[in-house]
Parts: C-alpha cells; sequence; structure tokens
C-alpha cells in the first residue's frame, strides 16, 4: 500500500462563461453536498478546502468573431492558474471543481508553473481542442486544449484575455480517452499532431485496464512524472469507472479538475443526485479508494485480548 504524503486542497470555480448555459457554475457547491468532503477524510486524506473563487463578469466583453466572453474566460482562468499554483506549491494534490471545461485552461497553467513536466490526461466525450477558426460553437469550453499546445501555436489567433498566458504542453504530454464526438476540425488537428487518444470503440474493444496502462505507459515510460486528470463528467459511462483509480497508483496524480457537472439539467432531483454522487465517486477513485474499499485508517489486524 503506497503512503498518502499528500493532503487534498479543494479549489471551487463556479464559473459558466465558457459555454452559454447557466447552471454549471453552481457544481462546486453541488458536488460538496453530495458529500465530497466526507469522502475524502474516509480516504483519510486531510483536506484543506479553500472555498469558491470569486469570478467577475466583465461588462465590456464584445466577442471575438464568434467567440462569447473572451475576456471574462481569460481572467477567470488568470485567476484560478493563482489558486491552483498556490495550492500544488503549498505540497497539496489540488482538486478543482468547475464549473466548465474552459477552467482547465487556469488549472493547467497553474500547475505547470509548479510542475512544468506534467502530463495531461483528458477525459471527456469531447477532445476540446477546437481553435477560435474551426470551433462550430465558438464556446470556450470546447477549445481549452488548444490554449495549451505549443505544437498548435502558430494555428492560433491572439485571442483578447489571454496575454497572461504561453502555451507550454506537448502533443505527446497528453491523452484522451473516452472521445465520442469529435468536431471535424478536432479531428485534423489529433491527426496531424498525432495525438493518442481512445475512443469509447477503443474502450469496448481494449477494455479499460489496457488503455490505462498504454496510456500511462506513454506519457511515463521516458520518465515519471505529475499527473494532471482533466474529469469531464460527459464523459461518463459505466465502462470507464475503473478509469480514474489508476492515475493514483505511485502516488503522481498533481491535479484533478471535475467539470460540467451541472445540476440545473437534471430531469429530477434523483437524476441530479445521480451525478454529483458520481463525480464524488469519480473523485474518490482517482484518489486511491478501491471497489473492495480502503483500509488505510485501519493499520492491523484486530486481535483477541
Ligand atoms: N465540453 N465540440 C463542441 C464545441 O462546441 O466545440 C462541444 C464542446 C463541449 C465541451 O463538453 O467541455
Ligand atoms: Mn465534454
Ligand atoms: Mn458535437
Ligand atoms: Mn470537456
Amino acid at each position: 500500500l503506497q503512503t498518502r504524503s499528500h493532503s487534498v486542497a479543494i479549489v471551487g470555480a463556479p464559473f459558466s462563461k465558457g459555454q452559454k448555459r447557466r447552471g454549471v457554475e453552481h457544481g462546486p457547491k453541488a458536488i460538496r453536498d453530495a458529500g465530497l468532503v466526507e469522502r475524502l477524510s474516509n480516504l483519510d486524506y486531510p483536506v484543506h478546502d479553500f472555498g469558491d473563487l470569486t469570478f467577475k463578469h466583465l461588462e465590456k466583453d464584445e466577442h471575438f468573431m464568434h467567440v462569447p466572453f473572451p475576456r471574462t474566460v481569460g481572467r477567470a482562468n488568470q485567476l484560478l492558474s493563482g489558486a491552483v499554483s498556490g495550492a500544488v506549491g503549498a505540497g497539496h494534490t489540488c482538486l478543482m471543481l468547475g464549473g466548465d471545461h474552459s477552467l482547465a485552461i487556469g488549472s493547467v497553467e497553474g500547475h505547470s508553473q509548479q510542475c512544468p513536466d506534467l502530463c495531461l490526461i483528458w477525459v471527456d466525450a469531447h477532445a476540446d481542442i477546437n481553435t477560435p477558426l474551426t470551433s462550430p460553437s465558438g464556446n470556450l469550453h470546447g477549445q481549452s486544449v488548444s490554449f495549451l499546445l505549443k505544437d498548435l501555436q502558430n494555428k492560433m489567433p491572439q485571442v483578447p484575455g489571454f496575454s497572461w498566458m504561453k502555451p507550454f504542453l506537448s502533443a505527446r504530454d497528453l491523452v484522451y480517452i473516452g472521445l465520442r464526438d469529435v468536431d471535424p476540425g478536432e479531428h485534423v488537428i489529433l491527426k496531424t499532431m498525432g495525438i493518442q487518444y481512445f475512443s469509447m470503440r477503443d474502450i469496448d474493444r481494449m477494455g479499460i485496464q489496457r488503455v490505462m496502462e498504454v496510456t500511462l505507459d506513454h506519457l511515463l515510460a521516458r520518465k515519471q512524472r505529475p499527473i494532471h486528470l482533466s474529469f469531464d463528467i460527459d464523459a461518463f459511462d459505466p465502462s470507464l469507472a475503473p478509469a480514474t483509480g489508476t492515475p493514483v497508483n505511485g502516488g503522481l496524480l498533481s491535479v484533478m479538475d471535475v467539470v460540467e457537472v451541472n445540476p440545473t439539467l437534471g430531469a429530477s432531483p434523483e437524476a441530479v443526485e445521480a451525478t454529483t454522487s458520481l463525480a464524488v465517486d469519480v473523485i474518490a477513485s482517482a484518489l486511491g479508494q478501491t471497489r473492495e474499499g480502503a483500509h488505510v485508517a485501519f493499520p492491523k489486524i484486530t486481535e483477541p485480548k
């Protein structure tokens, strides 16, 4: 059994301007209400809840091309970047609760300030790698990865609100798991840049265990390094359930994002409950909870007196 040197810092990011629907800003509260802190404490993690960040909506924030709220999204990510960098710098494993997936820009960027050699596992139905020029919707939550990748730099326009950051990630330091709704422009990007990805079809064919082995081998074979796991709840499919248990092996999970939990979209209170407790399950299993149960807090078998 590994020893957990890390405590978990929770950073709430109630933000939704990376897309056009409201409601996803209630994600952090909904995930906390589903019992997050208690579950992490049961796993024997010291938990530091940093609370929620306060984001400003900028009044003057015209569209950039067909991209809405560019400066608001840029500013929110700048703030988040500082919070994640601070949490990782203080020695915590950082759990970022979104909010929409545009927040991964600031989360990964902040993480990279402390861990420049990080690698990224993106679990999502979508690739979120549109550039502003390929995006069919304009929404920044479908473009996060394009802001991070060094190799895409010459395909990116200068989007207002993002001058505080530079792309830093190499295409080979990224793996996708769970893709099933990739836009045509994104497909060209994935193929041209040779990005490793496993679609839902690949998971059906190979099994999630093998997918995780190949993923970790791809990212870690050359050297052990910190993992950033960005988990979009829309990826969820029962076959992915064991997927998140693996990154923690060796204690490399450094930052995890859980995004796109929108408690206002559920058809019933039960449907909302199902999604939020799923989010807590995914977090707990990424942090090492096993299906057979955890036994960290129970150091030895009780003996008769
Ligand atoms: N997400 N590919 C679509 C777009 O608008 O670019 C969907 C993106 C969804 C983003 O789920 O985080
Ligand atoms: Mn998605
Ligand atoms: Mn689509
Ligand atoms: Mn996403």
